[in-house]
């Protein structure tokens, strides 16, 4: 009887141990989480995060880089499988009319063969001059949700070969040579109110298409009509719709929600 007691009492005495070992390291992991919470909320700001985040968001995109590939896809699904009723999520720079009869696609460029035409102003019926290209892919926001949806447009690749676009010597790209090419490109709403810079090689992407189709049918006004942008590499953030303006550039162009804290690639 004695004996056990004193068993017991070990027990007990160890147990007391274990857990007061498992309250400090519990109270070190919390203070140093604690820690490094404040450190991060206390730091400046860098393009609307803090100055910590924005490195890792800015050292994933490198990393992101490294990796590209032209030839890595995107997975498709047959247009069956996209979703009927397409949700349509964000309405900044909806504004205006979008009748195709008065919208026109500015394109910003210097071409140095012709320095005095800087502006191609283009209509609906010049883009649909170019071969159509369809894809039903999973449509990703960064709200969380996602919708398997059907598109047709044409290729970015295929706009900017037949005009001549996106290059530094005025000739057409060639995706061999890229230091030709201007290493961003940037779409803005007819507003300006939303706007997103994206880099070259994902809008030469084969799958990247300025697409005036859903299902088949014209770009309804809330997805986008008369022109969007599909860049399946890409989070829904960065798949502008109401195309007005595209730009050319090397440095980053300014980007609706990179500005607001969101990571600047925001690559699937
Ligand atoms: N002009 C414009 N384009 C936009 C947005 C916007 O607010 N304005 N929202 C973006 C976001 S956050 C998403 S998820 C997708 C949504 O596309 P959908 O309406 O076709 O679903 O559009 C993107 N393109
Ligand atoms: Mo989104």
């Amino acid at each position: 009887m004695k004996e056990k007691l004193t068993e017991e009492q070990l027990m007990n005495k160890k147990i007391r141990k274990k857990s007061l070992i498992s309250f400090g390291v519990f109270f070190l992991l919390i203070s140093v989480a604690i820690g490094v919470w404040m450190w991060v909320r206390n730091s400046e700001k860098s393009d609307g995060q803090y100055k910590p985040l924005r490195t890792v968001l800015n050292t994933n995109e490198k990393v992101n880089n490294f990796f590209f590939s032209e030839n890595d896809l995107v997975k498709t699904y047959s247009k069956s499988e996209g979703a009927k009723n397409v949700r349509a999520n964000g309405y900044y720079g909806n504004k205006g009319s979008h009748d195709t009869s008065v919208w026109r696609l500015r394109v910003l460029h210097s071409n140095p063969k012709n320095p005095g035409d800087s502006v191609l102003i283009l209509c609906l019926n010049d883009i649909l001059q170019i071969p159509k290209q369809e894809e039903c892919f999973n449509f990703k926001c960064v709200e969380g949700w996602s919708q398997i949806s059907f598109w047709g447009g044409c290729r970015f690749f295929d706009f900017i070969s037949k005009y001549n676009l996106g290059t530094h010597s005025g000739n057409a790209p060639d995706k061999n040579n890229p230091e030709d090419l201007y290493k961003y490109v940037s779409l803005e709403t007819p507003d300006g109110a939303y706007y997103v810079g994206i880099d070259m090689k994902s809008m030469i992407h084969s799958q990247t298409l300025l697409a005036y189709e859903m299902n088949e049918k014209q770009l309804p006004d809330n997805q986008g009509y008369p022109l969007r942008l599909i860049i399946p590499l890409k989070y829904g953030i960065k798949n502008l719709k109401w195309i007005g303006t595209i730009r050319f550039s090397d440095t980053r162009p300014k980007d609706y929600w990179f500005e607001r804290g969101y990571d600047y690639d925001a690559a699937l």
